[in-house]
């Protein structure tokens, strides 16, 4: 590759339309729709508009988890955003999220529809609404919130940092590397050290701390995302492996992660969920597989 000249900013910066790699179809500097378009709708009292990325598989972990707990009223419809083809800069889906991002969620089920963004926001008013998958008491309360915003907070140096630069960047640029390598690895270790004397990010309870933070780091640690098994080591990670084996078998886990997923086998895949039956001869991705 030609030796890049050192970038000078200028003044005032303005979009460069060949500079956005992998997402140059939809990068954009500014917010709101771009075109008309409805959302549809299903009969469920929830309707998800997702994609089978991390941030999307962490709703449908815990709506798969709830329909295990035997709460009906976690039945839902999985709708697909496209987010390659712009899906999420549809006008439907900018009014349940203005932040054009999967994944978004609508509930029909009061006298008024509640939108709800942010999928941490998601996770926490599915366990409030189901009275599930959060400790009650306040202490282990407080350490399952303080590591779900943990979470909000560390998965995009991991996503946006380390693996853009790493994996999806069009120019491999050993400062960006470096840097978020090096965060990535730290953020393995401060969950192994926490880890190593918990059964769970809260503690000894399953939470919705773990259904947010497994997507990320147990696939990371399974070396599923970004190739990135053998460059961050993560087998190093005893606790942290033993702890995404463990999610990682959860049928519930197996279920959500084949929702709105578009690679793989086709039996690891289902576009759209819209009832049980949808799952007849899909099996999921198996850890072990
Ligand atoms: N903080 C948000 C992040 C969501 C997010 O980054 N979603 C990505 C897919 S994983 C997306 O929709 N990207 C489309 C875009 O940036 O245009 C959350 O946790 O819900």
């Amino acid at each position: 590759m030609e030796e890049q000249p050192p970038y000078e900013p200028p003044e005032v910066w303005v979009a460069d339309e060949e500079n956005g790699g992998k997402f140059a179809k939809t990068n954009r500097p500014v917010a709101g729709p771009t075109h008309e378009e409805d959302l549809p709708t299903g009969d469920h009292p929830l309707q998800l508009y997702s994609l089978g990325t991390p941030n999307g598989v962490k709703v449908t972990i815990m709506l798969e988890e709830l329909l295990g707990l035997g709460h009906a009223g976690a039945e839902y419809d999985a709708h697909i955003i496209r987010i390659g083809d712009g899906d999420q800069f549809g006008s439907g889906f900018v009014g349940v999220n203005p932040n054009s991002k999967i994944p978004a969620m609508i509930d029909r089920s009061g006298a008024e529809p509640v939108r709800i963004f942010e999928s941490g926001s998601i996770l926490l008013y599915l366990a409030e609404k189901f009275g599930a998958f959060i400790p009650t008491d306040v202490k282990a309360k407080t350490e399952c919130m303080s590591w779900l915003f943990w979470l909000t907070g560390s998965a995009p140096y991991l996503g946006g940092g380390f693996g853009h630069f790493y994996h999806y960047a069009p120019v491999k640029i050993k400062y960006a590397v470096d840097r978020f390598a090096m965060e990535t690895k730290r953020q393995l270790d401060v969950l192994d050290r926490h880890l190593a004397d918990h059964a769970y990010l809260a503690g000894d309870e399953y939470s919705i701390a773990d259904i947010a933070t497994w997507p990320w780091y147990g696939v990371l640690a399974l070396g599923r995302i970004y190739d990135a098994a053998a460059f961050l080591d993560v087998q190093s990670y005893h606790h942290v492996q033993r702890w995404t084996l463990d999610i990682g078998s959860r049928e519930a886990v197996i279920r959500g992660r084949m929702i709105n997923r578009t690679s793989g086998e086709p039996e690891e895949q289902m576009e759209e969920r819209h009832g049980s039956g949808d799952y007849l001869g899909k099996t999921g991705v198996r850890i072990n597989s």
